[in-house]
């Protein structure tokens, strides 16, 4: 049987995350919102990896993010022999491997809602994504409100509440942290930019994502980064 050594279509760099034990392809930690989520979520649950960034809109981007995965977007996990790419299929990934560490809520109702609002983050709230494009360092209130955003927010309020005051008794969504929190994290974190007002439980909770140690190390890390990516900068400025 052939080794993976020894398969040319491999490149080197993938065969050296390979030998890494858990490796987290991600982007500027200023921007990746995709990338923020897994990277919070084994952050907040103590699981090793190593960091790989790669910075986005450079003329090499594409060519860095293909030698880990042809689905050409971070972030990415390299587990051993497997990539795993998209940010729910990594964080369904360590959910089953570490089931000690419950990155979901261990009711079952909780946990199924818990996946849905996952769900609904993960495939909607466009409207949101094109106004109020994640930009940590940069402060912007009353920006970006279009229709379709105003309508995300809406939404999002919604959840929180429902999430909240059913399961959360004013600590995260679930109660204790879990995956859900870590696919709203990059929300706050524009709710933050932008100066979105929010109810006071729900600002509460802003507050408390903020204050949890892997929120608190991703945006301290993405405020010492001192590259720019032109095209998310200029939507911004472009933003009504
Ligand atoms: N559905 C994917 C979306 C990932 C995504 O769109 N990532 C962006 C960065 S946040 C990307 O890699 N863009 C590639 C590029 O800018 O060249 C996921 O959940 O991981």
């Amino acid at each position: 049987m052939q080794t993976t050594e020894l398969d040319p279509t491999l490149s080197q760099t993938l065969l050296d995350a390979r030998k890494a034990g858990l490796t987290l392809v991600i982007g500027n930690k200023n921007y990746s919102s995709w990338s923020m989520r897994p990277w919070v979520a084994m952050t907040a649950f103590g699981i090793p990896f190593t960091e790989v960034r790669i910075l986005l809109d450079q003329p090499d981007t594409g060519s860095r993010i293909a030698e880990y995965s042809a689905a050409g977007r971070v972030p990415v996990l390299v587990a051993g022999e497997m990539t795993i790419w998209d940010s729910l299929a990594i964080c369904e990934y360590l959910a089953e491997q570490f089931p000690e560490k419950h990155l979901w809520p261990q009711d079952v109702a909780a946990r199924a809602m818990a996946r849905s609002v996952t769900a609904e983050m993960h495939s909607g709230f466009g409207g949101l994504r094109s106004a109020m494009s994640m930009n940590i360092r940069r402060h912007l209130p009353g920006r970006g409100r279009t229709p379709e955003a105003q309508g995300d927010i809406g939404r999002i309020s919604e959840i929180w509440e429902e999430c909240l005051s059913r399961f959360g008794h004013h600590q995260f969504l679930f109660g204790e942290f879990s995956i859900a929190d870590a696919f709203f994290a990059p929300v706050v974190m524009r709710f933050r930019t932008y100066g979105v007002a929010l109810a006071p439980a729900l600002q509460a909770y802003c507050d408390r994502m903020q204050a949890h140690p892997a929120v608190a190390r991703w945006v301290s890390e993405a405020l010492l980064e001192t590259e720019t990516a032109g095209i998310h900068d200029d939507e911004i400025d472009r933003a009504p």
